[in-house]
């Protein structure tokens, strides 16, 4: 019997370091949240304070990020990290994916040194938690069109507006917040750092969730919120900002993705050699068969596009074009994985002692956020004709 990994010689492509670091987190996800994710969805809960630190002295917050405490590991490296999480949950992918590709990449690219000094070291090692708060109710696919406000008063800005769906929204310490400001008469895109506490600013947690229940979504509230004047991020300007950040958080998904599906193909084919059905295992029928060879198919094309641009990110030549297909193609072959062995499982498939429907469950997140599939298509299909098909 093979694996994927060995049907595709994936291990063949990595350096000794990278199978280190990738086994490293494997050994910690499968000792460490394993035994608990399936009571953390059922219960829609995620201890999010308590393994923060953990993840901190792994080096798996800001791992890709150089200087202020941060690891300085490769893309390749932070890629694997997250397939080996999101092989758990991805929930837990999507923290580690907030805090570092997200609220910590922010600070680190357009933040002053006093807010990197202040932030980075803190939440590198997983004492203080990010979010980052792009969309809104009304504007999500769409981020350009965002109501939320930053005005100046004197030397201070004063916030007002509201964000909603923001992972670790409300256990984080500080938002990266992002709003419209008014720029010698031009309106501007700029991000601002809220801590947690400041008068006027609440976070409210979101419940009866189906997907990424094992992981904190919030909505936040600006109502008239005092800032000083350095709250801002002095570098964001306009929507490129933000949208820098997410080619980050995207490129995890790229792996991250994968990681659930590979767990879910692991599950069924054990399952499958197991049991019976018209006095023979499924696993020694054609039609099985047909499921898992078009499946192992896909997730090993989708490993060694992953690799790809891990090897085009490191050499810096990835454009977000390449991320957006890279998490395309991930997000809805995860989840086309995810529902094909859900079938194999047959009603065992949809319980929680089996990993299938609560990885295909997250996986409806995964396709959506961080920019959903049609958001995607159309960033593919502007860059192969040059047609604009979002307005
Ligand atoms: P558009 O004119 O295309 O671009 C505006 C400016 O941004 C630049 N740009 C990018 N820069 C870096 N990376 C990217 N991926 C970029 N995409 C665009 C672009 O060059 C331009 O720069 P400049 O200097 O010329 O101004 O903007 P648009 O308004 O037409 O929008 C394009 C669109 C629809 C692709 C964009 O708005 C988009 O990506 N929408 C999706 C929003 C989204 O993904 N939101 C995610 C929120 S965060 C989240 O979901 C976290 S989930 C938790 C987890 O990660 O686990
Ligand atoms: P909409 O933009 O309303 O889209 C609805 C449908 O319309 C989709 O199918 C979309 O593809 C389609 N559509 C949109 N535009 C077009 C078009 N031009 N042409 C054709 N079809 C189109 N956001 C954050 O800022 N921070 C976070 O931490 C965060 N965490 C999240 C966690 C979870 C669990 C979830 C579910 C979401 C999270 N999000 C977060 C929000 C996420 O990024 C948005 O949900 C996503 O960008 C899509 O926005 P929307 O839900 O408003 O859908």
């Amino acid at each position: 019997m093979v694996t994927v990994e060995e049907l595709f010689a994936i291990d063949s492509l990595l350096s000794d370091d990278e199978r280190e670091i990738r086994d490293t987190v494997a050994t910690f996800a499968n000792q460490r949240l394993r035994p608990h994710i399936a009571d953390w969805f059922e219960e829609g809960t995620f201890p999010a304070r308590e393994l923060a630190p953990q993840l901190g002295e792994l080096g798996l917050l800001g791992m890709h990020l150089d200087g202020y405490g941060c690891a300085g590991m490769s893309a390749t490296m932070y890629g694997l990290a997250c397939q080996e999480l999101e092989a758990v949950d991805s929930g837990v992918r999507s923290m580690v994916s907030v805090q570092g590709s997200l609220a910590m990449t922010a600070i680190h690219k357009y933040g002053s040194e006093e807010q990197k000094q202040q932030w980075l070291p803190e939440m590198a090692a997983g004492r203080a938690i990010g979010c980052f708060g792009l969309t809104e109710p009304d504007f999500g696919s769409n981020p350009a069109g965002m109501r939320t406000r930053a005005k100046r008063d004197g030397a201070d800005w004063v916030l007002n507006g509201s964000k909603m769906w923001i992972t670790n929204g409300s256990v984080a310490d500080v938002a990266v917040v992002w709003a419209q400001t008014e720029d010698e008469g031009r309106q501007v895109i700029r991000g601002f750092l809220v801590p947690a506490g400041t008068p006027g600013f609440s976070a409210r947690e979101m419940h009866r969730k189906l997907s990424l229940r094992a992981s904190v979504t919030a909505e936040l509230d600006f109502d008239d919120v005092r800032l000083p004047a350095d709250a801002v991020l002095p570098e964001s300007r306009g929507l490129a900002a933000p949208l820098g950040c997410l080619s980050e958080a995207r490129f995890g998904i790229v792996f991250g993705a994968l990681g659930a599906a590979r767990d879910c193909l692991a599950a069924t084919i054990e399952y499958a050699r197991t049991r019976e059905v018209f006095d023979k295992p499924l696993a020694a029928y054609q039609l099985t068969q047909a499921k898992l060879a078009d499946m192992a198919l896909e997730l090993g094309k989708g490993q060694l596009l992953a690799l790809h641009l891990g090897r085009l990110k490191d050499r810096g030549e990835v454009t977000p074009e390449q991320v957006s297909a890279g998490k395309l193609n991930s997000s809805r072959e995860a989840i086309a994985i995810a529902r094909e062995c859900r079938t194999i499982l047959g009603a065992n498939g949809i319980t929680l002692d089996y990993p299938v429907l609560r990885h295909a469950n997250n996986l409806e997140s995964v396709l959506t956020y961080e920019g959903t599939a049609e958001v995607h298509q159309l960033v593919l299909g502007r860059a192969l004709t040059d047609a604009n098909a979002f307005r």
